[in-house]
């Protein structure tokens, strides 16, 4: 990922924002980029501004260092380092419609740890049902194990020392035009939106 130190740019998507209909439509992906990512951009700009210290630490690095900061920048900062690596994570793991699931590496380890990529995908889907409010549901790895986690609103991976292979944002804002408060159907919509191959990127990389 490019941008990994302060000044944030909203990077542009690897696709134009109309690539991912019917699944996903244009003007939610529009808004979702373009003025839920960018305010975060915006404001952790702005935080980061008013606290040089931390100018030089990647965006990753801010995320674990105010870690677990409950109160005043440190918590503001850590929200919206969240915000700007958890939409970029999602983003970058979405691509136009592909037949194909997993292949090679990252499926033998889906099989290996959920049985069938099907089974998989039924877990997952659980999973970013159960998410109370906002947040995000993972395909995670450490310490040669894959693990489906989630998070609650801007809470990372990261912070938990989980490497992230696969994203799903459950906030409401990224599925209610289309599909109102029916979060499962945005799921389904979002398994045929997966872009595998980086996912498959991720997964060696982790190892
Ligand atoms: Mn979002």
């Amino acid at each position: 990922m490019q941008n990994e130190f302060y000044p944030f740019i909203n990077l542009p998507l690897r696709y134009p924002y109309d690539a991912l209909e019917p699944f996903i439509d244009e003007r939610t992906m529009m808004l979702h980029h373009n003025r839920h990512l960018k305010t975060y951009i915006d404001n952790l700009n702005r935080l980061l501004k008013d606290n040089p210290r931390f100018q030089s630490l990647s965006l990753g690095e801010l995320i674990v260092l105010t870690a677990g900061s409950s109160r005043g920048d440190g918590r503001d900062i850590h929200n919206n380092a969240g915000g700007v690596f958890n939409h970029r994570f999602f983003f970058d793991g979405l691509g136009p419609y592909q037949s194909g699931g997993p292949r090679g590496a990252l499926l033998k380890a889906i099989e290996v740890t959920f049985g069938t990529l099907e089974s998989f995908l039924d877990k997952f889907r659980s999973a970013a049902l159960s998410v109370f409010g906002s947040g995000y549901a993972w395909l995670v790895y450490r310490r040669g194990s894959l693990k489906i986690i989630t998070t609650a609103n801007q809470n990372t991976p990261l912070e938990e020392g989980y490497t992230p292979i696969l994203a799903l944002d459950v906030w409401e804002h990224a599925y209610y035009l289309k599909h109102y408060n029916r979060r499962d159907d945005y799921i389904s919509d979002f398994f045929s939106v997966i872009d595998w191959s980086r996912g498959e990127v991720n997964f060696l990389a982790a190892n």
